[in-house]
This record gives C-alpha cells, sequence and structure tokens, in this order.
C-alpha cells in the first residue's frame, strides 16, 4: 500500500508511475458491479460523446455511491498520496473514464493543472491524479500516453479547447509537444485490470481514440492539498468538490 523511497523518486523525476496489480481482482469485480449500477443513472454528471453518444465521462462517483466513496478514500489511493503530498488532503474530483470499444475519443494533449488553475483558481500543481484500471490497458484500446518530466517545464502554454472535444479541455499545441517529445519520448500505461497509475499536476497527457473491440474504463480521483484548495467557483461539484475538508481513509476491506 506505501510506496518506496524508489517509487517515491519516480513520481517526482518522471511525473508518472504505473503500480501493477495494486487493487485485487475481487476488488476490481466488485468496482465493476458498481459501475454498471452508476450506469443507469441518468445525470447530468454524466459526460456524453459528441460523436457516439456513449458516457465520455461519470464523474462526482464518490457523492453517488458508498463504494465509490469508499474507493475514493481506500488505503490503496491514500496512502500513496500522503507519502507525496502529506495528510490533508481533500477530494476533488472522482470520475470513470470509459472510451468504449469502437467509439471512444480521443483526450487530447494536456495538463491537469491548466484546468485546476484557470478554471478553478487552484495556486499550485499539486494536486495529484491517481487512477485503477477496470479492464486491461494494452497498446490498442486508448492507454494513457505521457511525456515523461514534462512537470519540470513548469506550466506550458496552453489553450481552452470547447470545440473537438466533447469535454473542455485546456490542451497543449504541436509546437510544444513536438518540443517536449524531442527532449524526453513519449510512454504508455499499460496492465491489467487492477493496475494504478499516479500522476502530477502539470504532467503532459492525453490518450487516442479508442478503434479495437476492447473497453477501456479507468477510475480517477484527484486529491489536492487542503490548502491549495480551488479559489474560484465556476465549475459543479461534480467537476471540483467543495468539501475542503481533509479525508480520512475507508477501511482496507472496504471494497471486499
Ligand atoms: O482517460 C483518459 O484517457 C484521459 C484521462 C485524463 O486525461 C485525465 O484524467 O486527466
Amino acid at each position: 500500500m506505501k510506496l518506496t523511497k524508489n517509487q517515491i523518486n519516480e513520481v517526482n523525476e518522471n511525473g508518472y508511475i504505473v503500480l501493477p496489480y495494486w487493487f485485487s481482482d475481487i476488488e476490481v469485480k466488485n468496482i465493476r458491479k458498481e459501475m454498471k449500477k452508476i450506469f443507469n443513472d441518468k445525470t447530468e454528471a454524466d459526460i456524453i460523446e459528441k460523436s457516439s453518444g456513449e458516457v465520455r465521462t461519470a464523474m462526482g462517483l464518490h457523492l453517488r455511491s458508498k463504494i465509490f466513496d469508499n474507493l475514493t478514500r481506500h488505503p490503496k489511493f491514500f496512502e500513496p498520496a500522503r507519502q507525496i503530498r502529506g495528510d490533508n488532503l481533500y477530494i476533488q474530483q472522482t470520475k470513470i473514464n470509459v472510451k468504449a470499444a469502437f467509439t471512444g475519443e480521443v483526450w487530447q494533449w494536456h495538463y491537469d493543472f491548466a484546468t485546476h488553475s484557470g478554471e478553478d483558481g487552484s495556486a499550485k500543481p499539486l494536486a495529484l491524479n491517481l487512477h485503477v484500471f477496470l479492464d486491461d490497458v494494452n497498446e490498442f484500446n486508448g492507454p494513457l500516453f505521457f511525456i515523461p518530466k514534462s512537470h519540470k517545464y513548469g506550466t506550458v502554454k496552453s489553450k481552452l479547447d470547447t470545440k473537438t472535444t466533447s469535454y473542455p479541455l485546456w490542451t497543449v499545441d504541436q509546437e510544444t509537444v513536438s518540443s517536449l517529445v524531442k527532449e524526453n519520448g513519449i510512454v504508455s500505461a499499460h496492465g491489467k485490470a487492477g493496475t494504478s497509475l499516479i500522476f502530477v499536476d502539470n504532467l503532459v497527457h492525453g490518450s487516442a481514440q479508442n478503434m479495437s473491440p476492447m473497453d477501456r474504463s479507468i477510475f480517477s480521483v484527484i486529491l489536492n492539498p487542503c490548502d491549495n484548495a480551488q479559489t474560484k467557483f465556476s465549475r459543479p461539484d461534480y467537476k471540483h468538490g467543495q468539501d475542503f475538508k481533509p479525508i480520512k481513509s475507508s477501511s482496507i476491506n472496504s471494497l471486499l
């Protein structure tokens, strides 16, 4: 549940880490069962893809379900986050990004802090994005791409794109991506269902369309230090949680 010193160094150095077999098969099975249930909700917290009409992102999950609240505060997420950012963390966002077989759309190159500063007024790029794969993620079904070390360049130029995506995103232009990739390369994050991923707020990342016959669902929680909370309130609480009290861990057995 805890990261080693080397793993913490890896996050600081590369901006991300992949943690294979972090959640067990039975935990993933129980999360997936709940995912199927909440996908029957009819709510504005579900973002629909422009082209396919499929759910792209189901948001505010810790507000919608006890199981997702437990997952959000689970020690397998909370302990590594505390090791990296300290004890006082609040839930900024929870979601499942679906990326359905054949139809799942692209996420353009971006970094999350552009939204967190531009739209929410968070002061520093300290939020952590923690994922667990709910399907096996491979090279074909739309894995995340990262530019390692791109967080070290600070806040690179970005622009709000509301046209080419189904979800408004502060995107990084091709020239900037080309130059970052020339210096640092690109990696993609693969693994079996249950694999976790942690990445920092100004790491440049994106993902391609899923043209494979395999679904690709990923749960994501963003935890932010309480003293770095949002100062602008233009987005609803399912996009940026407004309970800034430090969270407590759920039980280690809460997903069994
Ligand atoms: O689900 C994806 O492919 C992209 C997710 C992402 O960019 C994010 O969580 O910030």
